[in-house]
């Protein structure tokens, strides 16, 4: 973040503490816009800092788009962006290209809908999107980020992205539908040694001092919630409420945990946890890992009378050739507030649940099986690879699947350093990591791989509907805009 911005940052902290009736509070957790009609989004070059930025009816928050399976996603994009950047991406100033990636959805990557690769609107260019949402698509969270090969990483710094919610998961869990529903955007702010304004911001957070994992460097960013840096979250004692958080973040991983409490876990990566098993509802979970780019749907409690609570991120160890991840709070819990009814209390989806799940047999004999296809992880001092690949867009697909089945890969990583891995248009079980059978078997569409691990996944291409050119790549956009993808034909 640049000075100004860290200014304006400061100053809206301030104002906020100023206002607040409560001696130590600060910030709440600030709303965010909501859209479900067709609307436009620019991309635009914000007029204080320079840095990218999402507009949405004549303001810089993006919007989060609610859909229903089954119906359609309707965006102008328009690119106002500065076909001169300030910004500097991988190879030189960023040329302030972009597009839309719909992250999770089962969708086709074919233009006009979740097509990164042939759609691409340069600066004064405008694209349109139209994204039929199938019927059986997992209720849950989701969201939308930029996606141009070489500028993903800063357009993602920059806040460019937003949450989407798929409508129904209350078929699944109908507890949610009388909670108090919340969603929390996990972005950026950019640290810079001997920096006062950045000494004050890493103490708000309480940046760890203690050493996490091998890395010595000074971290280099902290965790914002819906753009505040570490808000106030109203929630009464013992009130439930339906946390819906997405790490959007382009290269920082959130171990999440909220203070003596457990998360009830119904969702992870969009998908209820009962669509393959509807036996298993829920999860109780005392902390978990998020990916940049994953998400996590669960039941919060408010702590009890006279006890404080924060959600935190803490230390991720990400290798010795990783960058600084350290512990940090991300918000406080307040508890001084009253119960907040949900606005629509007893609103009941339209949608059926879906359920669709695997038979025993299918599985084991997947998991019996040898890989259909390795996916290596490698990197140098020259770029990040995988299969020994750097991506170039020109490339024809590193792999071609016909579509029908269930298919067995293995995600290896040769690297000294943690990535996620993320493939586009479908979700995969992770059955087996680092050569251990999982404990609790998850379906994800990110993630993570340990320094010399691997993971080994079933993945979902029985949907005719991902027909034709898609991607895979880790999901830290700095190495996947340096080389860390690859093409895959669905056909
Ligand atoms: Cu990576």
């Amino acid at each position: 973040m640049r000075i100004a911005a860290m200014l304006s940052l400061l100053t809206n902290l301030s104002l906020a503490a100023q206002q607040s009736p409560r001696a130590g509070s600060s910030l709440t957790l600030p709303d965010l816009p909501e859209v479900r009609l067709p609307f436009v989004l620019r991309a635009v070059n914000d007029p204080q800092n320079g840095r990218g930025a999402f507009s949405f009816d004549g303001r810089e928050i993006p919007p989060v788009i609610r859909t229903t399976p089954g119906s359609q996603i309707r965006v102008e994009y328009v690119n106002q962006m500065s076909s001169r950047s300030g910004e500097n991406c991988v190879d030189g100033p960023c040329m302030n290209m972009t597009n839309l990636h719909f992250h999770g959805l089962h969708v086709s990557p074919a233009a006009p809908q979740d097509d990164v690769l042939s759609m691409m609107a340069m600066p004064g260019e405008t694209l349109r999107y139209v994204v039929n949402i199938p019927n059986d698509q997992p209720p849950g969270l989701y969201w939308y980020h930029t996606h141009p090969h070489g500028e993903s990483y800063q357009q993602s710094l920059d806040g460019m992205s937003g949450a989407i919610v798929v409508d129904g998961i209350d078929r699944y869990v109908p507890e949610v539908r009388s909670m108090k529903e919340r969603i929390l955007i996990l972005r950026d702010a950019e640290l810079h040694p001997n920096d006062p304004v950045s000494l004050r911001l890493k103490d708000r957070v309480q940046v760890s001092p203690s050493r996490c994992g091998s890395q010595n460097e000074n971290p280099e960013r902290i965790f914002t919630v819906n753009g505040a840096v570490r808000p106030q979250i109203g929630i009464a004692p013992g009130e439930k409420q339906f946390w819906r958080i997405v790490n959007a973040s382009p290269d920082l991983y959130a171990d999440l945990e909220i203070d003596s409490e457990q998360m009830t876990v119904v969702a992870l990566d969009g998908m209820p946890l009962a669509y393959h098993d509807p036996g298993r509802r829920t999860e109780q979970f005392h902390h978990l890992l998020l990916a940049p780019a994953g998400r996590v749907e669960a039941i919060v409690t408010g702590p009890k009378m006279g006890s404080k609570a924060s959600l935190r991120s803490l230390c991720v160890n990400a290798g010795s050739d990783g960058d600084p991840n350290p512990a940090m709070v991300l918000a406080d819990l307040d508890d001084s507030v009253r119960a907040t009814p949900s606005l629509s209390p007893g609103r009941q989806s339209q949608t059926p649940a879906v359920y669709k799940p695997l038979s025993h047999s299918l599985t084991s004999a997947l998991e019996k099986s040898e890989p259909q296809f390795v996916v290596n992880f490698t990197e140098d001092k020259k770029g990040f690879y995988i299969n020994n690949k750097k991506y170039a867009p020109t490339d024809g697909p590193m792999t071609t699947v016909h579509i029908g089945n269930y298919v067995h890969w293995r995600v290896m990583n040769n690297t000294h350093e943690i990535h996620p891995f993320h493939i586009h248009q479908v979700h995969f079980l992770v059955y087996r990591q680092n050569g251990e059978k999982a404990n609790r078997p998850e379906w994800m569409d990110t993630v993570n791989i340990a320094p010399g691990g691997s993971a080994d996944l079933i993945l979902d291409f029985t949907d005719p509907i991902i027909r034709g050119m898609s991607l895979f790549h880790c999901h830290l956009l700095k190495h996947e805009d340096k080389g860390m993808m690859a093409k895959i034909l669905f056909r």
